[in-house]
């Protein structure tokens, strides 16, 4: 497996998030891609592939936002990481206010995306990463590839961030992919959380198929996307599939989820999958509630493998720093190539 990484993605270190009320040090931090790239054997640097993929996806008003917002919050005399405190609710009209409040609010949906002073250089390169293993794969007619994206990307939409995630990297990949004439594709989101972004930015597309498991938002994270019923909107009616599973989950019943996702997918008619891999199903992660274990890894990314399908493997959450390298290289390995 050859994996692809910028180290400017590590710069990205805001301090501190709000958990049940209270601060707590910030979960997503840069040790976690550390102890991922320490397992890699086949590790490349990330080519530029320049902003233009980047806004096939995210609207050029939160770009703007993005690449500016922690100046424009120093400027204000702030110190610390930018962050909003007011939330329009969804569906207010747009109202393109400019005090850097009025902006952190806008484009997010949560407080668990601060803005700090190597934010958007981090992000910039982690949506890079995404395309760096997509050209790998569309030159070498690879089967599979990963890449080490952190900050992590499911949770952003076209215009907003939150969840730790800013630009959408497995959105801007998959866009890229079926550009480049290498679909259908389909997204299999397999990261603990749902990846609210990624459905959100292909909700009403025929042509990007969305399947997601993850924990029954009706109990976690992030709450208002990932239920059942939504099962896309418009034309893309019928190219949604959530599929939300109870605390406590083991493999055995993930597993046979994971065949149901798969089932779906190749009857759709993928030719090419975005996988957005969370390692957040281990039980030892400190924000999550499944229970799936280092040894389950490997058989779920065979059963993923057996798909036959050019698979290009995107990092999103997994929280356990210290499991966190075994755990990506065990799922890594179970596609056949080592790590
Ligand atoms: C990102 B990914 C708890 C409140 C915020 C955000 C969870 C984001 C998960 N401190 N929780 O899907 O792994
Ligand atoms: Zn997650």
């Amino acid at each position: 497996m050859i994996s692809f990484f910028d180290d400017r993605q590590l710069g990205h270190a805001p301090t501190q998030e709000l958990h049940n009320g209270g601060w707590e040090p910030y979960n997503e931090t840069a040790a976690r891609a550390t102890d991922i790239a320490s397992r890699l054997v086949d590790m490349r640097r990330s080519s530029d592939f320049g902003i233009d993929p980047i806004l096939a996806v995210h609207s050029a008003d939160y770009i703007d936002f993005l690449s500016t917002a922690f100046r424009q919050w120093q400027d204000a005399g702030r110190s610390g990481d930018a962050l909003g405190y007011t939330f329009p609710i969804v569906g207010r009209r747009p109202l393109n206010l400019s005090r850097i409040d009025a902006r952190l609010g806008a484009y997010s949906f949560d407080a668990a995306t601060p803005i700090a002073a190597h934010s958007w250089d981090a992000a910039y390169w982690s949506a890079q990463s995404a395309l760096s293993a997509l050209d790998h794969m569309a030159q070498n007619s690879a089967q599979s590839a990963f890449a080490l994206c952190r900050p992590p990307g499911h949770h952003a939409g076209a215009d907003y961030m939150g969840g730790y995630c800013y630009l959408n990297n497995a959105a801007i990949a998959a866009r890229q992919a079926q550009k480049a004439g290498m679909g259908p594709v389909a997204i299999l989101d397999i990261d603990y959380h749902h990846g609210n972004g990624t459905q959100d930015i292909f909700y009403e597309d025929p042509e990007i198929f969305f399947a997601s498991i993850h924990a029954d938002p009706v109990a976690d994270y992030p709450f208002y996307w990932g239920h059942q019923d939504e099962t896309g909107a418009g034309e893309g009616i019928g190219t949604n599939l959530n599929i939300p599973l109870p605390r406590g989950t083991d493999y055995r019943h993930y597993q046979s989820t994971l065949g149901t996702a798969l089932d779906a997918i190749s009857k759709w008619g993928a030719k090419f999958l975005v996988l957005s891999f969370g390692a957040d199903t281990y039980a030892g992660d400190p924000i999550s509630e499944f229970q799936l274990q280092t040894g389950d890894f490997p058989r779920l990314a065979q059963d993923i493998s057996a798909l036959a399908m050019p698979t290009l493997i995107v990092m999103e959450g997994g929280y356990a720093v210290d499991a966190l390298g075994e755990n990506v290289g065990a799922f890594l390995s179970g596609f056949g190539h080592g790590i």
